[in-house]
C-alpha cells in the first residue's frame, strides 16, 4: 500500500452519530433495540442505510432473499469485489452495536475514501445481510446461508415464526425482494467487523480482535411428552409430568455444559409447556438447545451425551422425548492474507491487538466457505450482548473502522 493510504482515519463523530440514527429504529424498552428480521423497523433500518449509501454514491442492490449490496466502483470494474458488511437485525432485547457496527463500519470507510478521494483498483461493496439473528427465523445467518449456497432459498424461505408467517411472506411485506439472484454476485474477499460480544478483549485492554475463526454450532429442538392429568386428584406415582421431567433434562444439559469449564457452551433459551393452565400437569413441553465448542469431535461428544440423557429419562420418568437437529454449522477457519491485512492495519494504528477465536456465530462463517474471509473485532462493555445494555464507545468503534479502513484499501488496492 503507497504512503498515502497509511493509518488513515475515519471521521469518529459520523460513525458514532450514524450508530444514535440507526438505534432510533425499533427502540427496545432498556434503551437498546428490538428491530427483528423483516418486521416493518428491519424495513425502516434498511430504508436508512439505502439512504446514507446513496448519499455516498453507492448503488444499492437487493438479491432475492432480500441481501443489501451497496456498491463504490473500482478503477477496474472487471475485478470481482472487496465485500465488508454485517447485519442490520436485531435479537428482541438486543443492542445498538451487534450487527450495526459491522455495517456502519464499512459505510464510514466509504465515506472517508470520500472524503479524501481515493480510488481503490477493485470495487467494494458494503454488504446487509438478512436475518442473521435467527431469533425470529431459524437458522440464523439466513441471507448469508442461502448466498453461500448452504441453504437453499424455497428452505429458508418456508421457515415460520411464533405466528405461522413465512420468512418468505415477510420478506415481501417489506417489501425487499430484490430481483438479482443470490449466490450470483462474485466476491474477492469478505470482511466483517463486529463487537466481540465476550469480555476477553476489554479484560486484556486490546483494541482489536483479529478473528482466527469461529467455532462449531448446534441447534436442536426438543419435544418432551407425558400426560395431562387433573392437578388435584393425581397423585406422583401415577403422573407423567412432562415439565418436571423437562427440567430434569434441562439439568443435564446443564451439566454437559459445566464438566466442560469455560470451553462448554449449551443454552436453552426457549422454552413452553402446554396446555398452559394452572391446575394441568402439562402433558408437552418444547424447548430449544443451542450447544458449541470449538471442535466437531467435542460437539459430537455433547450430542450423544444429550441423546443418552434423553434415553434414561424415558427410563427414569416414563416421558419419551424428541429431539429434531434443526441446524449445524462447522468449525471455521478464517484466511491467512485476510487475517494478515487486519493484523497490519491494527499495527499501522498503534491498535494493541490479539487473535481470538469467536464464540458466536456470524455472516463471515458463510462466507469463508465461498471466499477468502476474516473478522475485526472490538470490545464491548463487560462483554455483554444479546441484551439491551450492550455498550461499545465512540472511541472503540472508530479505531475498528480504521483497522477496517486499512484491510479495505489492502485488499482492495488503493490507486493514486
Ligand atoms: O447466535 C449467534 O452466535 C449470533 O449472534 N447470531
Ligand atoms: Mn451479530
Ligand atoms: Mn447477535
Amino acid at each position: 500500500m503507497n504512503d498515502i493510504q497509511r493509518n488513515l482515519s475515519v471521521n469518529k463523530s459520523r460513525l458514532w452519530n450514524m450508530h444514535l440514527e440507526m438505534a432510533k429504529i425499533g427502540p427496545g424498552i432498556a434503551g437498546g433495540n428490538n428491530r427483528q428480521a423483516l418486521t416493518d423497523d428491519d424495513r425502516k433500518g434498511r430504508d436508512l442505510f439505502k439512504k446514507w449509501c446513496e448519499a455516498a454514491d453507492m448503488t444499492v442492490s437487493t438479491d432475492t432473499m432480500g441481501n443489501m449490496f451497496a456498491r463504490r466502483s473500482g478503477k477496474d470494474q472487471t475485478l470481482s469485489p472487496v465485500m465488508a458488511g454485517s447485519h442490520l437485525d436485531t435479537q428482541p432485547t438486543g443492542g445498538r452495536f451487534d450487527g450495526v457496527f459491522g455495517v456502519l463500519a464499512a459505510l464510514e470507510a466509504v465515506q472517508t475514501m470520500n472524503d479524501l478521494g481515493i480510488k481503490t483498483e477493485r470495487p467494494i461493496e458494503i454488504v446487509n445481510w438478512t436475518n442473521e439473528e435467527g431469533s425470529r427465523f431459524g437458522p440464523p445467518m439466513m441471507g448469508s446461508a442461502v448466498f453461500a449456497g448452504a441453504l437453499s432459498e424455497a428452505e429458508a424461505k418456508a421457515t415460520k415464526d411464533q405466528d405461522g408467517f413465512t420468512m418468505g411472506e415477510a420478506l415481501k411485506e417489506i417489501d425487499y425482494v430484490g430481483k438479482d439472484p443470490t449466490q450470483s454476485r462474485p466476491v474477492h474477499a469478505f470482511i466483517e467487523c463486529h463487537i466481540e460480544q465476550g469480555p476477553f478483549l476489554e479484560r486484556e485492554d486490546k483494541a482489536i480482535g483479529v478473528v482466527t475463526g469461529v467455532q462449531a454450532m448446534r441447534w436442536y429442538k426438543a419435544r418432551v411428552l407425558g400426560e395431562a392429568r387433573h392437578a388435584g386428584t393425581t397423585p406422583p406415582s401415577s403422573r407423567k409430568d412432562a415439565l418436571t421431567a423437562a427440567a430434569k433434562l434441562v439439568l443435564k444439559i446443564d451439566a454437559i455444559m459445566q464438566q466442560r469449564g469455560d470451553a462448554g457452551r449449551c443454552t436453552v433459551g426457549i422454552f413452553q409447556a402446554f396446555p398452559g393452565s394452572p391446575n394441568v400437569c402439562p402433558d408437552r413441553v418444547e424447548f430449544t438447545v443451542d450447544m458449541r465448542n470449538p471442535t466437531s469431535e467435542e460437539l459430537n461428544k455433547m450430542d450423544r451425551e444429550f441423546r443418552r440423557a434423553a434415553e434414561d429419562l424415558f427410563i427414569d420418568t416414563g416421558c419419551g422425548v424428541e429431539i429434531e437437529e434443526i441446524w449445524f454449522s462447522e468449525p471455521v477457519h478464517f484466511n491467512q492474507t485476510c487475517i494478515d491485512a487486519i493484523r497490519r492495519g491494527a499495527n499501522e494504528h498503534g491498535h494493541p491487538w490479539r487473535d481470538i477465536m469467536s464464540g458466536a456465530g456470524h455472516d463471515a462463517v458463510n462466507m469463508a466457505r465461498i471466499a477468502p474471509s476474516a473478522m475485526i473485532f472490538i470490545p464491548c462493555k463487560d462483554g455483554i450482548s444479546h441484551n439491551e445494555a450492550e455498550y461499545s464507545s465512540p472511541e472503540a468503534i472508530a479505531a475498528g473502522a480504521d483497522v477496517l479502513l486499512s484491510t479495505l484499501l489492502d485488499l482492495a488496492g488503493p490507486t493514486t
